[in-house]
């Protein structure tokens, strides 16, 4: 029987990356898009079939997080097995520029996501995708069982729909699962996160079209993964025979700078020529040092992160590189995701 899912967010690194995985296993996949004046599809672009042909396997639907009639509607007329909850304000030095929105997306938009399957009355497993974030100003390593200190609006809603996702488990019975996911990078990463403003920054330098970047703070240490391998868990953990929590990580910690070190000398260049210092990159609070223990993910799912660090860190310089070189190619990734397809 052809299986269902429905991602929000599907436009972003994380849901162009799982509508791949999901149609590479047979999946019926039905995303969510918002409208906008632009194109805003292209990382699913190559995903897209047009829907007047046969056989079409991936659809997409307008509505947004803030609208929970819509979501109560979509939800009950595609009856889903497997909803993937992906979309948010992702940005935390935004959020707090916009901790209202923040709040309501990132958090209310759970909630009516929650609310929307229960009332269609649907047996369908979901997805929650919370974050390290939630760990905030608890020392690492981080686990399940750490206690949250958020240290933003964002890791503050991301709070609050983990623990809605939780209640809506053990209240209502449902199938609902938090991904407490580290931060994981990619070639299709936005390009205002510091591992790929880094890493299309040394392509410009190294090809003469930029000069200087600048950055806030490099002493935070983040747990940096690879986005496709990510994606891999979050199906994962919806296949257990009980829905629980996990964290998705790869229990390596690096600094900013030695990221930034990694990806400059990847492409033979010294960061320290380039790189500048300013001020409104820096956040009213941050998060110091974020490195998981993703043990329970590995006993019990079998999952476990390959890429990390300064192979991440090449990766995504040679795509920025080619990308350059080949405006408009097509999105690619030089990883195998073999071993992955379980
Ligand atoms: P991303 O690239 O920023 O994508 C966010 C997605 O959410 C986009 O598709 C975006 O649509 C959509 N979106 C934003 N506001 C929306 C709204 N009001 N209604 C409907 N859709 C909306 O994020 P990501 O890196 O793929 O991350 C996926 C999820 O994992 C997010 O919830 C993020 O908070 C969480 N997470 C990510 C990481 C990480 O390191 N990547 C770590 C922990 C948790 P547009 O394309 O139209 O903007
Ligand atoms: O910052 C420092 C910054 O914005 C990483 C999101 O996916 O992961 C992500 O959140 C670090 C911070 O990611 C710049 O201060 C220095 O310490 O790439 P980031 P993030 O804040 O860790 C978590 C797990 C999520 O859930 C989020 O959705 O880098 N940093 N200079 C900078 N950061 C940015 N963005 N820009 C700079 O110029």
């Amino acid at each position: 029987m052809t299986k269902t899912a429905f991602i929000t967010g599907i436009t972003g690194q994380d849901g162009s990356y799982l509508a791949e995985l999901l149609l590479r296993k047979g999946y019926e996949v039905h995303g969510l898009i918002r409208r906008a004046s632009t194109f805003n599809t292209s990382r699913i672009d190559h995903l897209y079939e047009d829907p007047h042909d046969r056989g079409v396997k991936m659809f997409l639907h307008y509505g947004d997080l803030s609208d929970g009639s819509r979501l109560a509607g979509l939800l009950a007329e595609i009856n889903p097995d497997e909803v993937y909850n992906l979309a948010a304000q992702s940005h935390v030095r935004v959020s707090f520029d916009e901790p209202e929105h923040t709040g309501d997306v990132t958090g209310l938009g759970t909630t009516r996501m929650l609310e929307a399957v229960r009332r269609a009355g649907i047996d369908t497993r979901i997805y929650q995708a919370s974050t390290s974030e939630m760990f905030g100003a608890s020392p690492p390593p981080q686990a399940e069982d750490t206690p949250f200190y958020p240290r933003s609006p964002y890791g503050a809603a991301k709070v609050y729909s983990y623990w809605m996702t939780r209640n809506y488990r053990e209240a209502y019975g449902m199938y609902a699962v938090n991904g407490i996911l580290f931060n994981h990078e990619s070639p299709r990463r936005g390009e205002t996160f510091v591992t790929r403003k880094i890493t299309r920054a040394v392509a410009r330098i190294q090809a003469g079209t930029q000069h200087e970047l600048y950055l806030g703070n490099l002493d935070a240490i983040r747990d940096w993964g690879y986005a496709p391998e990510y994606v891999e868990g979050m199906w994962r953990s919806l296949q257990a025979d009980a829905p629980t929590d996990y964290v998705l990580a790869t229990g390596v910690g690096i600094t900013v700078e030695e990221f930034l070190a990694g990806a400059f000398e990847a492409a033979g260049l010294d960061w320290h020529n380039h790189v500048k210092f300013d001020e409104r990159y820096l956040r009213p609070t941050e998060v110091d040092a974020l490195i998981g223990d993703a043990s329970k993910a590995e006993r019990e799912l079998g999952w476990k992160a390959t890429v990390h660090g300064p192979e991440l860190a090449r990766l995504m310089v040679e795509s920025d590189i080619q990308e350059l070189a080949h405006e408009g190619r097509p999105w690619h990734d030089s990883v195998s995701l073999a071993s992955w397809e379980a």
